[in-house]
């Protein structure tokens, strides 16, 4: 990448980075060395007999670097093998040690440092960012006591209830089997196969077909801890907490379309966004949420807290915002750090601790395994990014690849010869100990009846989500299921689809050519209860008694600022150079990111003889890498620019992604041009959808006032109700 390597990236030093430290490499004026540090004197000729002659198996140095080489990969990710991370630190903003002994939640001075992975799901690690998936959110944070994880999702609910059908799960959605077809990308028929005999999957498949599933950047997503945890305070008195992130900038997504064509113009989107945002200097930050349930209210949900397809709607229990998360430094090697980073939601501190629901059992099991076989032994712990920053005192010993080198000659306990050493902790020592809860029951192989309404809450999400909302989740599941070659499998969905809203299910239905059919009289459901009764099954099915969750709907997010948005002006020799450089300023001092696009790179002459530096034209830009367009004035600007087919396309598509788009009054022939040209502000205009967001206007500083409200508002999403010309 050519951005400069601002100093924002070295400032930032926290007790992690510290730690890093003299594991951190530079070879800034240093020799060229083998690995056993010997000086290379030649490092572009393999040593031979006579110049034409074989290569020898003496060049030690050869075969060092080929052997490396060789051995350079490791397994991806069996799943989020497409990732992109960054370093951090939270911080609390009030003690809450009512609810938690954990330190890191009590000490409102200490900044503890983070290292956050987002990912993608079903991709490989080359795949692009923009497919429609969960995206995986995960945090470690170096507390002073302990690594704490949470493994987390940016939705905030799952497929299914029990880790034993998770590799099924993960087994649907990847790429087929006998063809490996198709990568990063539930649209298939064994994902909708699996996912249409598995009715609890309903709530979370309204959630991957909204647009929470095509973030417009990493730093505009929710986090969600997913599974109900413990908190536990010092007197051992527990409660119930869902843990969430809640991002400042607020949550927005692109449109399919958008998404599509980013995914072919630039599948790093993502991962790019992330990196630029900390490279500027514009750290993204989230606040830390709990929603708080205290142990007698364990029943008091028509769901059960257990059961990881059902989130607690805000309006029940509100999240209180307690701390800050800061991503302010990029990590220095990929490899090390953001490929090698091994999270595991058994990483918990004292303070807090597990409930029983059954998906986060099973993980407890599977992330370390996974690393095992990922990072090649037991100690990856050991590899810097995964160690912790508090000390670490055992008598584990020896593996591949072991780095501490144990002094003594105990490595057992008790002991007497190493004095008794290391110690246990007591509790007021640190030492962690399990929440003692009762537990009497039989031991069986079954599903609780209260985790059988599978559709009281997909409906709840459903209904909460605004009109443009609900015709992306139509649109997405016409895609997706129109892409499903088995007629029966669209079929069984369409049954699934109308237990959630049968105008839903109607509207799908319509797009794929078929009739709805009847809700099915038994459900097709692996998740019926041991005594196979389809009646008790049929019994919990409550219709939720909250009508609509406002914070389910990304509609009322937050829209009050333009920082980090980008905002493309076009323009060719003859801009008004007046123009470019006032609305830049005003865009600049809300936070926007502005970037000129013209038909060449190098330099545009502007009509004052200044010259304009041009890093992107129509060929490397597209418009759907901005937020926004403006165009500055200047008649020759813009003549050459209606007669450039990039340009008006650019605008045409800008208009179809419903962003904000303002122009200055001259530039009246280039708009003229798009197809919206018909919808622009002339006061003549009668259809409003089409001219919202659209901004026409000869002084600038009046243009840049309603123009960055409009950017604010992210999208202006009634004007797809024209789509009268494809972009
Ligand atoms: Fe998982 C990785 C999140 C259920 C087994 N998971 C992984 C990552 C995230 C999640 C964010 C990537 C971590 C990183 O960036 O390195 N997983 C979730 C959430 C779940 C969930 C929110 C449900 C609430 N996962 C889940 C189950 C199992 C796994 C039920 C197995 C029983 N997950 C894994 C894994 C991975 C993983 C195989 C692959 C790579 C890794 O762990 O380190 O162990």
């Amino acid at each position: 990448m050519a951005l400069p390597r601002k100093e924002t990236r070295n400032k930032n030093i926290n007790k992690k980075i510290e730690n890093l430290k003299p594991d951190t490499e530079d070879g800034k004026d240093e020799f060229l060395t083998t690995n056993q540090g010997v000086r290379i004197n030649d490092n572009q000729n393999s040593l031979k007999s006579g110049d034409r002659g074989p290569s020898l198996l003496e060049d030690f140095i050869l075969r060092e670097k080929i052997t490396h080489f060789d051995h350079e990969r490791i397994p991806e990710r069996v799943v989020h093998a497409r990732g992109s991370a960054a370093h951090g630190v939270f911080k609390v903003y009030k003690p809450l040690a009512q609810f938690t002994k954990a330190k890191f939640l009590n000490d409102t001075k200490t900044e503890t440092p983070v290292f956050v992975r987002f990912s993608t799901v079903a991709g490989s690690r080359g795949s692009s960012d923009l497919a429609r998936d969960v995206r995986g959110f995960a945090v470690k944070l170096y507390t002073e006591e302990g690594n704490f994880d949470i493994v987390g999702n940016n939705m905030p609910v799952f497929f299914i209830q029990d880790a034993m059908k998770f590799p099924d799960l993960i087994h649907a959605v990847k790429p087929e089997p006998h063809n490996e077809i198709p990568q990063a990308a539930s649209a298939h028929d064994t994902f909708w196969d699996f996912i249409s005999l598995m009715p609890e999957a309903m709530h979370m498949v309204m959630w991957v077909m909204s647009d929470r599933a095509i973030p417009r950047s990493l730093r505009m997503m929710e986090g969600f801890g997913v599974h109900t945890f413990r908190l536990v305070n010092d007197e051992g008195k527990s409660c119930f907490v869902k843990f969430h992130w809640k991002p400042l900038l607020g949550v927005h997504s692109v449109a399919w379309d958008e998404a599509l064509n980013i995914s072919g113009r630039d599948p790093d989107f993502h991962r790019r966004d992330l990196y630029e945002a900390i490279e500027s200097g514009n750290f993204p930050e989230w606040e830390l949420g709990v929603q708080i349930v205290p142990e007698k209210d364990e029943h008091a949900f028509e769901f059960d807290l257990l059961d990881p397809t059902k989130l607690i709607p805000e309006e029940i229990v509100p999240v209180q915002r307690v701390g800050k998360l800061t991503l302010n430094r990029n990590p220095d090697n990929f490899f090390s750090e953001t490929e090698q980073v091994a999270f595991h939601v058994g990483n918990i501190v004292p303070g807090i601790d597990f409930t029983n629901d059954p998906l986060m059992q099973g993980r407890l099991f599977s992330y370390t395994d996974t690393q095992l076989i990922r990072l090649g032994g037991p100690n990856f712990h050991e590899i810097p990014i995964n160690r912790p920053v508090a000390p670490v005192h055992n008598n584990q010993r020896d593996g591949f690849m072991r780095q501490t080198i144990n002094k003594g000659q105990v490595s057992y306990e008790p002991n007497s010869l190493g004095g008794g050493c290391p110690f246990q902790a007591k509790m007021d020592q640190g030492g962690f100990s399990s929440f003692a809860q009762r537990i009497d029951a039989k031991k069986v192989r079954e599903r609780s009846s209260s985790f059988m309404d599978h559709f009281s809450q997909a409906k709840l999400f459903f209904n909460s989500q605004s009109e443009p909302e609900k015709n992306h989740i139509i649109d997405a599941l016409r895609f997706e299921l129109g892409k499903v070659e088995t007629l029966a499998i669209r079929q069984r969905m369409l049954g699934l689809l109308s237990q959630v809203d049968r105008d839903l299910a109607q509207q799908v239905a319509t797009g794929l050519g078929m009739p709805v059919p009847k809700a099915p009289e038994k459900p097709m459901n692996h998740s019926v209860p041991a005594d196979g009764s389809p009646n008790r099954y049929k019994s919990v099915v409550k219709e939720s008694g909250l009508p609509v969750s406002q914070a389910l709907s990304m509609a009322g997010t937050i829209k009050n600022s333009i920082a980090t948005r980008k905002v493309a002006f076009l323009v060719a020799d003859g801009v008004d150079a007046a123009t470019v450089t006032s609305m830049k300023k005003a865009l600049e001092s809300g936070g926007a990111v502005v970037e000129l696009i013209a038909p060449r790179l190098g330099e545009v002459n502007a009509s004052n003889k200044t010259a304009f530096n041009i890093k992107k034209s129509f060929l490397t830009g597209a418009s759907v890498f901005y937020d926004a367009v403006y165009v500055p004035g200047g008649a020759v600007s813009i003549k050459t620019l209606a007669g450039e087919p990039d340009a008006v396309h650019f605008l045409n598509e800008a208009y179809k992604h419903c962003k904000a788009i303002a122009a200055s009054e001259d530039a009246r022939p280039l708009l003229k041009a798009t197809y919206f040209g018909a919808a622009l502000p002339d006061g003549k205009s009668k259809d409003s959808a089409s001219s919202a967001g659209l901004f026409i206007q000869a002084d600038t500083a009046r243009l840049a006032k309603p123009f960055i409200d409009a950017i604010a508002q992210h999208r202006f999403w009634e004007r797809e109700k024209i789509r009268k010309v494809p972009a």
